[in-house]
């Protein structure tokens, strides 16, 4: 199969939409006090146009990056699959920020299965303390454990929204910094062993911990790839991939990071996705940016999403089924949340 590379030189730079934003700065000279002026107080106002280039983000090719992962197979912790998978976010990483990091550990899962994990984070401008973390889940879950079949409910998850989706958006976000600066330093940060929470069926070691999910993140909120980390806010993707998929507001992102939520809804709504970026509460889920918020203190939101009236799941019909693959991927959905996130990000001064 014939697999395209996105570089430098394939994008015209002509595709780049600049923005105007009008930023009045309004100066207030007040002569006061025993220093005052033959003509008095005097107000003045100053306005001044910056124009702010944010690149246009390419559907086709977070697309083509989302399908390189599903073509693995199924990237569920000490499989073969999961670790060339690993090498191949790290290597395309490289290629576009300045400084990869893979951090390895052991993560222990539910039922005591040592799972060899690596956090894969790639750092633009990585010298810069002005920083926005960028965050999804590399790894794929080990059971369809959702499946209305339940013949299908010990085969693996492909994965292709859940997982590659936010993968996908994030590679495609690299490739444009790189192109085209934004301001602040940017951090692409990848977490493993995200979906290896226990089985539905699951009747072992009871009582289950509640944390027995999202293991790459607990790791990298205690022991981040840089001692010290720090950044403005960060924004987590979670199956960012469906066809006509709406994102409401998660209530753990409301409760620790509102205003961002409010910045990225707002900003979505104002490019014309308020299709997809509805203004209403949706559940609060157990999810990557939890330990991020709780353990890492920094405010962080997951763009994830919420089907009020779905029976299967509030996640979706192919969630955790062995029909999340590529047929359940929409370029338009990857665009509504790339374009969002990208056009944020520029907009940080
Ligand atoms: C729970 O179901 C507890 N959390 C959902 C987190 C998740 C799983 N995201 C993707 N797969
Ligand atoms: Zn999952």
């Amino acid at each position: 199969m014939k697999i395209c590379n996105f570089t430098k030189n394939q994008v015209s730079m002509k595709k780049i939409n600049l923005y105007i934003y009008a930023s009045l700065v309004s100066v207030l000279l007040l002569s006061c006090g025993s220093n005052k002026s033959s003509k008095g107080n005097s107000v003045a106002s100053v306005t001044t146009n910056t124009t702010i280039a944010v690149p246009d983000f390419n559907a086709d090719s977070a697309y083509h990056y989302v399908a390189q992962q599903v073509e693995f197979g199924p990237r569920v912790p000490n499989t073969s699959e999961h670790d060339k998978c690993a090498d191949f976010l790290v290597e395309k990483l490289k290629g576009f920020v300045a400084k990869v990091y893979r951090q390895d550990f052991d993560a222990i899962a539910f039922d005591g299965t040592i799972l060899k994990s690596s956090n894969i984070i790639g750092a633009y401008k990585p010298e810069s303390n002005k920083r926005i973390a960028l965050f999804a889940h590399w790894d794929t879950r080990p059971w369809a454990d959702n499946d209305k079949e339940a013949s299908n409910r010990k085969k693996p998850v492909l994965g292709a929204n859940d997982g590659a989706s936010g993968v996908g958006v994030l590679l495609e976000i690299a490739r444009n910094i790189q192109l085209v600066e934004p301001t602040l330093g940017i951090d692409i940060i990848l977490f493993d062993s995200e979906d290896y929470g226990a089985h539905q069926d699951y009747t072992g070691r009871q009582p289950l911990d509640e944390n027995n999910w999202c293991l790459g993140s607990q790791y990298w909120s205690r022991v981040p790839h840089v001692p010290n980390y720090r950044a403005r806010f960060g924004i987590l993707l979670d199956m960012v991939g469906a066809k006509e998929a709406t994102f409401y507001y998660e209530g753990y992102s409301k409760h620790y990071a509102k205003n961002i939520l409010e910045k990225v809804w707002n900003q979505g709504i104002q490019l014309g996705y308020g299709n997809y970026f509805i203004k209403r509460d949706g559940g609060a889920i157990i999810d990557d940016h939890l330990y991020v918020n709780a353990i890492a203190n920094i405010r962080t939101i997951d763009i994830i999403p919420f089907y009020p009236n779905n029976r299967d799941s509030s996640f979706g019909s192919r969630w955790h089924t062995v029909n999340d693959d590529m047929s359940g991927i929409d370029r338009t959905t990857l665009k509504a949340v790339g374009q969002t996130v990208m056009t944020t990000i520029y907009n940080e001064q």
